[in-house]
């Protein structure tokens, strides 16, 4: 049958009678039917990929891309008046995840099943994902942001696990979801859930009743853990997710012949962070279970598990007091203190241990004591880890330690979100580049080439025109399409900076007002969201909103200067932004940053980057050279040797420099108290000139100087910015997650082998 009739048949009616709803319904249908037929069964070993996020955004264009239908199913809607970006926005959006390490996790599943490797994602079923973000009165507030609809990506199955939380039995129901390549094979997510959650507990916001776990498990994605309870919640979770997730693992290599004791030949788990790490307990409790002593336990998981880091903030390295493991998960607890004895039998070195002398079992430590790889995210990120955070763990066990560096998946961050620069590289170098991402550095051939050089140009400026139609639709304001886009879009955190843009933004209002004016308009661009409980996060975007009001009002400065934050910054947002970006602000604090991948996506999308030598900025740099990127900063070890010699007093450099005097001072001044809240804009001052913890102001101006650097490049040599842009799309095929992937499969997963 064609494409028009099965559509048909499965609508029940004619397509152009169709509401938009039945249409995607009916494509959701059809993509579930034909990516079922390339499921394929594993042989040797397979992967399993545990994760606490997987923000996998929407599916059902990344679905028709994958399974070569898009093209065709757009073409037949269109014979019958429908749109299929208008269908897209009928579906929710599962956002499953906070920021990059989910989205990692969705752009690695995506790439396993190109790449035909058996590989499939173990996550929760949360009802919310992470909340919806609303910005009135210039203030963050969260709400739920429901994805659950009666027809959704994500299939109940009749498999449930029974699982111990606090000496209780609950169900864990497995959900899958099919996880399409790209003209690859089929696998899947399991995502796991409890029937008993109940939706209707939550009130104002996203506040809920956290003690009462068969209703609350699995509403939020990592609910707020400022309080106890919340903590506790957290591990709670995480034991749900293991726990199945290791039922499931055995079970699936038991019907594969798997006897157990050769677990490691049938299966191998990545633990994404260390919300995951208990299932290194978990394993060797269940393998107990099945009559195998500790000591081959102990191997058989150390040879299965691999661990992944992805930070070095201290802060978010998770160590839980072991009365919150006594209570919630009492049967792992003389599993963790039998480990704990086991590392100390390998090292004198007490810094090293799973349980420290204040009771905080230390769920890193675990991971590397008894998984057989540790990776850190970037060269740069590897690097740190082995030569000052994760020393000792490096000089005792050196053959663990290994780099991979961090990729997106090319489909969904160039073919899906920008099918104009898509057609254009294909017009150039033809269509290889779609599988083997390495085929972008043809395009360097054209980069003298001014005619290829205004085609570029001309893509960037209509997807500049899409993002300002979608900016006045969605968020209701009126951005001119000629001014530069610079666009600084991430999770909220001091160590990212926000505060630096917004310093520098506050400067150039005052040159502006001095009469120093720029050749052209900046449009600043901001999306982000703060944890809930993050004060200062909170009080950075409402400087932020505060600023854009005031310039808005200011009839000799908005002509110049425009402040846009984008509410609820996610996915599809995301996919929005980036291919219409001039000028990509990646200007975390050297060393912070493991990684960054919005980073590679603007860089895809042909933007230049305005950065530090930080996480994979410093592989982009090395990617397209020093002309085609702005660095500025501290570097690393800079900053390392700042923080070990605790020399930093910001009020120093406040007192030392006007421009930074005038910037900060500003944020109480007369404007902004009159916009916005004085609390919390004397709080951030305050931050500012008396902690400012990720070194804020020795990077301004190096920063103003090299941002003034970038823009009047733009202005003065247009053709010379586009090369840029074009240099950066060419050699951007390092980023691709298909790369990262074969690295991991050839250094640690071995997949398909035995
Ligand atoms: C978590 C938390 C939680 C507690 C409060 C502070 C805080 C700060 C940071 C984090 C990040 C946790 C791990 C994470 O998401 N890492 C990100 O992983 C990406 C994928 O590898 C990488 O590109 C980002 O650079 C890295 O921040």
């Amino acid at each position: 049958m064609d494409l028009k009739n099965t559509l048909t048949a499965l609508t029940g009616k004619p397509l152009d009678v169709c509401s938009n709803q039945e249409l995607y319904l009916a494509l959701m249908n059809l993509v579930q039917r034909r990516s079922a037929a390339h499921v394929r069964p594993a042989e040797g070993r397979k992967l399993y990929y545990i994760s606490a996020e997987f923000l996998i955004g929407k599916l059902l264009s990344n679905n028709l891309i994958n399974l070569g239908l898009y093209d065709e199913v757009r073409d037949v809607l269109a014979q019958a008046g429908k749109n299929l970006i208008d269908i897209e926005e009928v579906e929710p959006e599962p956002s499953l995840g906070n920021g990059g390490l989910g989205r990692l996790a969705a752009c690695f599943l995506d790439s396993l099943a190109t790449l035909n490797l058996p590989g499939d994602g173990i996550g929760l079923r949360y009802h919310f994902g992470l909340f919806r973000q609303s910005l009135a009165n210039g203030v963050q507030t969260e709400q739920p942001d429901p994805w659950l609809t009666d027809h959704c990506w994500a299939e109940r199955t009749n498999v449930t696990y029974p699982v111990m939380l606090a000496g209780q039995t609950y169900h864990a129901r497995l959900y899958r979801l099919a996880v399409t390549g790209y003209e690859g094979r089929t696998n899947a997510l399991n995502l796991f859930d409890l029937d008993t959650v109940d939706e209707g507990i939550v009130h104002d916001g996203i506040a809920f009743d956290k003690t009462a776990i068969d209703k609350n498990l699995t509403l939020f994605l990592y609910p707020d853990d400022s309080d106890e309870a919340g903590r506790r919640l957290r591990v709670y979770q995480q034991y749900l997710m293991v726990s199945a997730g290791a039922q499931l693992i055995l079970a699936e290599c038991a019907a594969r012949g798997c006897n157990y004791h050769d677990l490691a030949d049938y299966a191998a788990i990545q633990i994404n962070d260390t919300h995951p790490s208990m299932v290194i307990p978990e394993l060797i409790r269940l393998l107990e279970e099945q009559g195998i002593d500790f000591d081959e336990a102990v191997d058989i998981v150390t040879k299965t598990c691999a661990y992944t880091n992805h930070t070095i903030l201290a802060e978010a390295l998770e160590k839980w007091p072991r009365n919150y493991l006594e209570t919630a998960v009492p049967q792992l607890m003389p599993i963790i203190e039998k480990l704990d004895a086991l590392a100390r039998t390998r090292t004198e070195d007490n810094s090293l241990a799973i349980i420290d002398a204040d009771g905080l079992v230390h769920m890193a430590h675990m991971d590397i004591h008894f998984s057989h790889s540790t990776n850190g995210v970037a060269e740069l990120h590897t690097e740190i880890l082995k030569n000052t955070e994760l020393h000792g763990f490096y000089t005792l066990y050196p053959e663990k330690f290994n780099n991979k560096t961090n990729g997106i998946t090319f489909r969904r961050w160039l073919l899906e979100c920008n099918p104009l620069l898509t057609a254009q590289i294909e017009r150039q170098i033809g269509p290889g580049f779609r599988r083997d991402a390495a085929e972008l550095e043809k395009l360097k051939a054209f980069a003298n080439n001014p005619t290829v050089l205004q085609q570029f140009a001309a893509v960037k400026s209509q997807n500049k025109q899409a993002l300002v139609q979608w900016l006045a639709r969605t968020q209701g304001v009126t951005v001119d399409p000629a001014a530069l886009f610079d666009i600084q879009s991430k999770r909220l955190h001091e160590y990212k900076r926000q505060q630096l843009n917004l310093l520098y933004l506050i400067h150039q209002y005052h040159e502006i007002k001095a009469g120093h004016l720029p050749p052209f308009k900046l449009v600043s661009i901001f999306g982000a969201k703060a944890a809930p409980a993050y004060t200062i996060a909170k009080d950075i975007i409402h400087a932020l909103l505060t600023l854009s009001k005031v310039i808005a009002a200011d009839p000799q400065v908005s002509p110049w200067l425009q402040v846009v934050f984008v509410e609820n910054y996610n996915v599809t947002a995301a996919e929005k932004l980036i291919p219409a970006c001039d000028l990509s602000e990646q200007i975390s604090l050297a060393s912070k940053e493991a990684s960054g991948t919005g980073n590679m996506k603007f860089m895809l999308n042909g933007a230049v980057t305005l950065g530090t030598m930080d996480g994979a900025n410093v592989e982009i740099y090395r990617q397209v050279g020093p002309e085609n990127i702005y660095i500025f900063g501290q570097t690393s070890d800079q900053v390392i040797r700042r923080y070990a010699e605790k020399d930093y007093c910001a009020e120093e450099w406040y007192n030392a420099d006007a421009n930074i005097m005038r910037a900060i001072d500003f944020l109480t001044g007369p404007a902004m108290l009159e916009a916005g809240d004085g609390e919390s804009l004397t709080r951030l001052r305050s931050e500012l000139i008396h902690k400012d913890w990720f070194q804020t102001l020795p990077d301004f101006n190096a920063y103003l100087v090299r941002k003034g650097q970038a823009l009047a490049d733009y202005a003065t040599d247009p053709m010379g910015w586009t090369r840029k842009c074009l240099v950066n799309t060419a050699m951007a095929g390092f980023f691709s997650s298909d790369r990262t992937i074969a690295e991991y499969n050839r250094d640690i997963w071995h997949l398909g082998q035995q």
